[in-house]
């Protein structure tokens, strides 16, 4: 493992310009194996590279999806209480799988401040998006040791080491446990659970079950940034794969499925048409889609559930006063 620019590569990085820690081989072979599978289906974390990464950022900020800014408003009133438990045995360094830009984190870390946190590790795919990340925490808070890793938190979550003495809290906040389906969710918290060892701590963002159209229109905004980052997948294919998806012969489609309990996106195909990549041919029926992404959302049973299945105990939950989204401490269930 050796630094890079400030960023330390696991060894699953392949600099191919891909923007991750995904290797150029390992996105062509998820690509053709979703593509070839029925229904067609690929992985959200294909969503994020560098534009995609702005494009969730300017998902954030629009008023149908809530989610963000109902998780900040927790962390806003609730900040000083969580560091209060988190830190309650003593130091602690906080680990984030999926570090977007920070901003929740920034929160927490504020309020635990430099004698109750050693070290903050982010972990994103998007190896550029998090080294831009660090140096603005860097410079936010210079008393913090920031520790960037660019790896594929899905696949593995390698910690550097920070001295002994610290306890470990994994921070997983945005609800993107939700983009797991339920038997992957539970084996994620458990690598969580795993890297957070005995004393060890988790930190989960779950949203929550709610009104159907509330859920309906947080995924199809008026502006279409949405359907913007869900066809950046396709962008991706074709200049990273050498793909010739047509982006314009494919819709947004977004639906809340009451049954399993989750948001499903898909790109609907608008016509038979066919699709060339890695030199194999894919043909798309009118009205045939790719499944681009799930999110499960989940009542606070199911999230216990969850966690005790993974090893884990709740200890605590804050929610905000609509009851939308919710965020949970687990301890490791000994
Ligand atoms: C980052 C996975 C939590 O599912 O709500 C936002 C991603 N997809 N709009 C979510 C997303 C469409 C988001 N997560």
């Amino acid at each position: 493992m050796t630094p890079l620019d400030g960023i330390h590569e696991s060894e699953s990085v392949a600099p191919d310009g891909s923007g991750g820690a995904t290797s150029r081989g390992a996105f062509l072979n998820d690509a053709l194996v979703g593509l070839r599978a029925t229904p067609k289906r690929l992985s959200p974390k294909y969503f994020y590279d560098r534009e995609g990464s702005l494009l969730f950022d300017a998902i954030c900020e629009l008023p149908e999806y809530y989610v963000t800014r109902t998780e900040l408003s927790i962390l806003e009133a609730k900040a000083s209480e969580i560091a209060s438990r988190i830190a309650a045995r003593g130091p602690c360094r906080v680990v984030e799988p999926g570090a977007g830009s920070g901003t929740k984190t920034r929160l927490l870390l504020r309020a635990l401040g430099p004698e109750r946190c050693v070290a903050y590790v982010p972990v994103d795919i998007a190896g550029e998006h998090l080294e831009h990340t660090a140096r603005q925490l860097r410079a936010e808070l210079p008393w913090l040791r920031v520790m960037p890793f660019a790896a594929d938190f899905s696949v593995e979550l390698p910690l550097p080491s920070t001295g002994a003495g610290a306890s470990t809290v994994v921070y997983f906040p945005g609800s993107t446990i939700g983009n797991f389906d339920p038997e992957d969710a539970e084996r994620l918290l458990s690598r969580f659970a795993q890297a957070a060892g005995r004393d060890g701590l988790v930190l989960l963002g779950v949203d929550l079950k709610k009104d159907p159209a509330v859920l309906h229109s947080a995924y199809n905004d008026a502006r279409g940034v949405t359907a913007a980052f869900n066809k950046n997948v396709l962008r991706r294919m074709n200049e990273e794969l050498g793909a010739d998806f047509e982006l314009d012969a494919f819709d947004h489609y977004a639906f809340y499925a009451p049954v399993p309990g989750r948001i499903e996106m898909h790109l609907v195909s608008t016509r038979r048409q066919q699709v060339r990549i890695g030199g194999q041919v894919f043909t798309f029926e009118h009205g045939e889609s790719i499944c681009t992404e799930r999110s499960y959302k989940y009542d606070l049973a199911m999230a216990e559930r969850l966690g005790r299945a993974a090893g884990l105990m709740l200890a605590a939950s804050w929610l905000d006063d609509a009851r939308r989204f919710a965020v949970l401490l687990f301890r490791a269930a000994v």
